[in-house]
């Protein structure tokens, strides 16, 4: 039997014309300012910060509201190294034989290779699992699925949120997927409704780090419009 809905008021802040402007235009300031960072240094970061951004993420939109999330927060020398180990075999395996060509190319310009020090010496890893469907307990006690819908987008939208929040606190990160990543979910220990989507070292950059040189598409690249001015 579907539940009755239930409506509160809604709290909206109604900002001035000017305001929204600043703000607009100081938002994309700073978030332009993100990069991926491939070079951490292992000073440590204060795990509020990082709760603070989960709870960020934890905002995001879902499908049906089911919040199909879950954030595993690792600064444990030991599981990182693990992690370290599981995903260099993988990715040693990507770069000599899985990779096409065409991949290799397109990798290029970012100079990576399937070396993954920085997954022992950021301060911490955040590994988003997206919980593919839900489980609830039957009147009689067993446990039944039921399904989570839009699961892929629900979780995107929440990394990329996350990845905002952890940048505005004055973080670096990397979105990294090795693959594939099924080790996550064995050395994480999480259930097999839970399928690892993101692994994100967080941390500040090392001394010196650099980035790619790469540049960001135009407005006027990405943007159509239909519209009558
Ligand atoms: N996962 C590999 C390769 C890789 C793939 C993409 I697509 C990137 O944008 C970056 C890297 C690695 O981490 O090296």
């Amino acid at each position: 039997m579907a539940e009755e809905p239930k409506f509160i008021p809604l709290k909206f802040d109604r900002l001035t014309p000017e305001e929204q402007s600043r703000r607009a235009k100081q938002f994309y300031e700073i978030m332009n300012r993100r990069r991926t960072v491939r070079h951490f240094s292992s000073e440590p970061v204060h795990r509020a910060l990082i709760e603070w951004a989960i709870r960020t993420a934890s905002t995001a939109p879902s499908g049906a509201h089911q919040q199909p999330w879950r954030f595993v927060l690792v600064s444990d020398p030991e599981v990182k190294r693990l992690i370290k180990e599981a995903a260099e075999e993988e990715e040693r395996e990507n770069y000599e034989r899985r990779f096409t060509e065409e991949w290799k190319q397109a990798l290029a310009r970012l100079g990576t290779d399937w070396h993954k020090e920085f997954l022992e010496i950021a301060p911490y890893l955040i590994v988003v699992f997206r919980i593919d469907y839900g489980m609830r307990e039957a009147d009689d006690g067993t446990p039944v699925k039921y399904k989570h819908y839009y699961v892929q987008e629900s979780v995107g939208i929440a990394v990329g949120v996350l990845l905002a929040a952890l940048h505005n606190a004055g973080l670096a990160t990397l979105t990294h997927t090795p693959s594939p990543m099924k080790f996550l979910r064995e050395i994480l220990e999480r259930p097999i409704n839970e399928t690892p989507f993101v692994l994100i070292p967080v941390g500040y950059p090392a001394e010196g780090a650099t980035v790619p040189d790469l540049r960001r598409k135009s407005l006027d690249e990405i943007l159509v419009r239909f519209e009558r001015l």
